[in-house]
């Protein structure tokens, strides 16, 4: 049985355009009054004591409503039957990679939905990462029923070998109108060349990546379209895992991996681009500060202290999420957001207003694994403008959702509360055996062992996730940093 890694479905691509969207509803500012200062102290400290209730309030409301959303709820697997077939290949690696290539290569699966046709109907643009693979976009049918046309759209054949061409395996897309020509672009990030797609509306794409100045090579898991510095043209970020020197068909060193299993920061560097129109962009990482080379896989853009210029917030793994507030598309700084010392496996960011109070609240999966490590998955509450930070409130299935990879927010029995899909586990063989136990002892191991792949133990026939348990995290410990390692 092959299930390979499934990135965050859909997040990166609808984000993009959504908290784009939002952006533009909050332009429209307010003033507040002039208060005497002893005043506006009681003002702020009954703001501050409003927050603190509203903390507690929120936190005793989290389990009851999950529990009403699973009963009501069910989900019927339809794939099949809408002519959806399509199977996600991993990537084939250097033969020096070959005793962890499922640890590695366990990335790439993913699905973003844009309307591309401009018909009303969402269609499906699905990534494979092996070389000859092919790419599929599925046209919706508006029957139920979807068409795969990447072929003739020009958007298939992606993943090839060699630098010519768009060298490189796919490992994810996001949609967004790039040139305000009314019609969605496709950006591919990769390992390897990434690739701009121009929609030319006649279910045709064209290649545009070397004009566009985006013919970059990166080891990418992530990307969001968001509009940075406001000027209406859609700015792109673009997130590195492996670091970009690596070229994973012809290695030069089998030092490639994490320094750290909880605070690396060797990764590929973030990179921010700027639409300068006519097709054009510009690097401009360094001058707004956001080259983070944390081992980010996810990236979502959205206001998040509603000050009307949309920020970044990124799940990184091996380490803890950032926040990266913009200051008015000049910079953007780093904030202190209660995310700084709690280093988990950010696998996915997904954004809702959870209790409908008007903010960007986040969700991000991590791993569990009962019997070795239980690190829960993180929903954080948004009171930036109240407390300066980010409440932490998951508890019971939404914290531990095992192997957690891709989610999403959506109200999906349309009551009114979001509710949260999250997909999971890594199966990539034996189900009845774990690598965990294995991996632990290397993970543990100093930074320059952990670092090089060739002292990793193999993979062998094992799988990342186990479906049998053998202890309850009421009887973990928690770690100083925030993991819960369990006892077997
Ligand atoms: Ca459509
Ligand atoms: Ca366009
Ligand atoms: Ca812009
Ligand atoms: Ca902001």
């Amino acid at each position: 049985m092959s299930l390979s890694r499934v990135g965050p479905f859909g997040s990166f691509g609808s984000f993009g355009s959504w908290g784009e969207k939002l952006t533009l509803l909050r332009c429209i500012g307010y003033s507040l009054p002039v208060f005497p200062a002893s005043w506006r102290r009681v003002i702020v400290t009954a703001a501050f004591l409003a927050a603190v209730v509203a903390v507690v309030a929120l936190d005793h409301r989290a389990p009851g409503s999950l529990a009403g959303a699973r009963e009501t709820i069910r989900l019927t697997e339809v794939a099949q039957q809408s002519g959806i077939d399509f199977v996600h290949q991993p990537a084939t690696l250097d033969p020096q990679l070959a005793h962890i290539t499922p640890h590695v290569a366990a990335l790439g699966a993913c699905v973003s939905v844009s309307d591309v046709n401009n018909d009303n109907w969402p269609d499906l643009y699905f990534t494979s990462s092996r070389f000859g693979a092919a790419n599929a976009l599925y046209l919706n049918q508006r029957d139920g029923t979807f068409r795969d046309v990447a072929a003739e759209a020009g958007v298939a054949a992606l993943n090839r070998a060699g630098e010519g061409g768009g060298g490189g395996v796919s490992m994810g897309a996001v949609w967004g109108d790039y040139d305000n020509d009314g019609f969605e672009d496709l950006f591919v990030y990769k390992w390897g060349y990434p690739q701009l797609l121009h929609n030319l509306g006649n279910g045709r794409f064209a290649d545009v990546t070397a004009q566009s100045g985006l013919r970059r090579w990166m080891n990418s898991n992530g990307a969001v379209w968001f509009d940075f510095d406001r000027d209406g043209l859609l700015d792109l970020y673009i997130t590195g895992y492996f670091r970009s020197d690596i070229d994973f068909w012809h290695l030069r060193t089998t030092r490639i991996m994490q320094e750290s299993w909880e605070f690396a920061s060797n990764g590929g560097k973030n990179l921010l681009f700027k639409n300068l129109g006519h097709g054009r962009f510009t690097d401009v990482t360094d001058s707004m500060g956001v080259g983070s080379t944390r081992w980010t896989l996810a990236a979502a853009a959205a206001d998040f202290n509603d000050d009307g210029w949309p920020d970044l917030y990124l799940a990184n793994d091996y380490g803890p999420e950032q926040l990266f507030l913009n200051r008015e598309g000049k910079r953007f700084e780093l904030a202190r957001a209660g995310l700084e010392d709690d280093s988990k496996s950010g696998m996915a960011v997904a954004l809702g207003d959870v209790y409908n109070r008007d903010r960007h609240d986040v969700f991000v999966t991590n791993i569990s694994e009962r019997g070795f490590l239980f690190q829960g998955n993180n929903l954080r509450i948004n009171f930036l403008k109240e407390l300066g930070r980010f409440n932490e409130i998951a508890t019971g299935v939404v914290a531990d959702a095992g192997w957690a990879w891709g989610a999403q927010f959506g109200d999906l029995n349309n009551d009114g509360l979001l509710d949260l899909v999250v997909v999971n586990g890594f199966i990539s063989a034996d189900s009845g055996r774990d690598y965990w136990y294995a991996m632990s002892k290397i993970a543990g191991a100093n930074g320059r062992l952990f670092e090089d792949a060739a002292t990793w133990p193999a993979f062998g026939d094992a799988s990342h996730y186990r479906l049998s348990s053998l202890c309850k995290p009421t009887v973990a410990s928690r770690s100083p940093r925030g993991s819960h390692y369990c006892v077997p």
